[in-house]
């Protein structure tokens, strides 16, 4: 029997699905008045500490959802090429890795070592947009936590503008700390290709596409409320 798709039941064609994807920039934590505040130089030296504290919460959960990515994927040539997230993250033999490097982007800002891997100084709402990314991860299909990395289609020019920022403003910080952002605008142009052709193959009913939508959404919302509780700082009684 010939079933008639509606047009809100219809596939949207691959170029419809790209464009509605990355039309979700006009969502992304570029925008957030923390960033532009941090890109136009008028963060104070506290609160780049405290910028950098929390992010380093999320990214040190980077591979913690990237190993739950590979835990739900049956997809070994997926597999293969997924892990090597987790290896740019947590570095291996002979490269540091971008948790590495952002403790030393912590040291370049005047935080130790120690204060960086201490939880407690994590804001709560830093920590539960985190978790609850690690738990989307967890929980979710494996294309849907995967087409909530399609962030990084916008990451490497928000980074781009950043990185000129930091040197151009904040010239207390030695730029060797800025380090971990170079690589990122390598690795996440590439990243986030191989996640968007993945996305594109394998969302092909209306519906999964949709759920892919709604994930790069939620990812957006996350990233954008972590710098709301940056931009309220710590309110809480007691610090830690
Ligand atoms: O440094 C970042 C990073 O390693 C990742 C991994 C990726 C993902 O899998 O969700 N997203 C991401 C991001 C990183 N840096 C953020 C920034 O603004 O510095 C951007 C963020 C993202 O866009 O998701």
């Amino acid at each position: 029997m010939l079933t008639i798709q509606s047009p809100e039941t219809q596939p949207w064609t691959k170029a419809e699905f790209e464009a509605t994807l990355r039309a979700q920039h006009q969502r992304y934590h570029h925008l957030h008045p923390f960033h532009q505040r941090m890109n136009a130089g008028q963060l104070t030296p506290q609160e780049v500490r405290l910028w950098v504290l929390n992010r380093f919460y999320y990214q040190r959960s980077i591979p913690l959802k990237d190993a739950a990515i590979l835990s739900n994927c049956p997809d070994r040539e997926v597999r293969r090429v997924w892990i090597d997230r987790i290896i740019d993250h947590d570095g291996r033999k002979d490269s540091e890795g971008g948790i590495e490097a952002w403790i030393r982007l912590g040291e370049a800002v005047g935080l130790s070592r120690q204060e960086m891997l201490d939880d407690r100084a994590v804001l709560p709402g830093v920590r539960y947009a985190v978790d609850a990314y690690v738990n989307f991860c967890r929980t979710r299909p494996w294309i849907e936590a995967i087409a909530s990395s399609l962030t990084e289609l916008f990451g490497p020019d928000a980074i781009k503008d950043r990185l000129v920022a930091l040197e151009k403003h904040y010239s207390w910080i030695d730029p060797k700390g800025f380090d971990y952002f170079r690589t990122r605008l390598t690795l996440a142009p590439q990243d986030a290709r191989y996640a968007l052709n993945l996305v594109l193959q394998h969302c092909l009913t209306r519906e999964s596409q949709e759920k892919a939508v709604q994930a790069l959404i939620f990812k957006c919302d996350l990233l954008w409320s972590q710098l709301d509780a940056l931009a309220r700082g710590d309110t809480r009684p007691i610090g830690k």
